[in-house]
């Protein structure tokens, strides 16, 4: 088998930032985005999903957090596309329902190779968590559907404390996307009627 790995540099004029990903990691990950809230949430994407991540970003963090979230998503999602490579005997699908306290969100994705982005969360109560505007998690995971060419619903299904719901948003989607990166061994090929996803 074809290591699933990824490494990608990428530097504007915003960010410079340095990611290596291992779908078939243990779960390590060495994270500093500068933004302690930020790097708690890839933490847990890590552990969760079983995603060795190596991640350094220097962002324009005296502008504010837009960019290097944003920046940090179209990294990502581009190393999911290109770790996973023609997607051959994966389960494709993933979803998950994860409680966390009071809170309880839902994701699902499809690594179909077409972006959509649903994301129904009704609001965060607080507007920043730590140094992380709360807003910023929808260009997160709209960044990395469309980098990763995946269709990916978010939920919060209840909730009201704003750390547990973005928490719970990142484990759900990370617990997700293990699944859906898992080899199926009755499969051959790619799960798909049209033979490419
Ligand atoms: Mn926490």
């Amino acid at each position: 088998m074809n290591k699933r790995t990824a490494e990608i540099k990428r530097t504007t004029t915003e960010t410079d930032i340095t990611l290596t990903l291992d779908i078939d990691g243990s779960g390590v990950s060495n994270i500093d985005t500068g933004i302690g809230f930020f790097d708690h949430m890839l933490t847990g994407f890590s552990r969760h999903g079983f995603f060795d991540l190596s991640l350094s970003v220097k962002g324009d963090l005296a502008v504010d957090s837009h960019h290097t979230v944003e920046d940090t998503g179209i990294v990502l999602g581009t190393a999911i596309k290109e770790a996973l490579g023609d997607k051959a005997k994966i389960a494709r699908y993933g979803s998950c329902i994860l409680p966390m306290d009071e809170t309880l969100a839902l994701a699902a994705l499809d690594l179909s190779g077409r972006p959509y982005f649903a994301f129904d969360v009704e609001h965060f109560g607080a507007e920043r968590v730590g140094e992380f505007d709360t807003e910023m998690v929808r260009e997160f995971f709209y960044a990395i559907s469309y980098g990763a060419g995946m269709n990916l619903h978010l939920k919060i299904l209840s909730g009201t404390n704003s750390h547990h719901m973005i928490e719970a948003l990142f484990k759900a989607f990370a617990k997700s996307l293990d699944q859906a990166t898992q080899f199926d061994a009755r499969m051959t090929g790619v799960l798909s009627t049209k033979g490419a996803l």
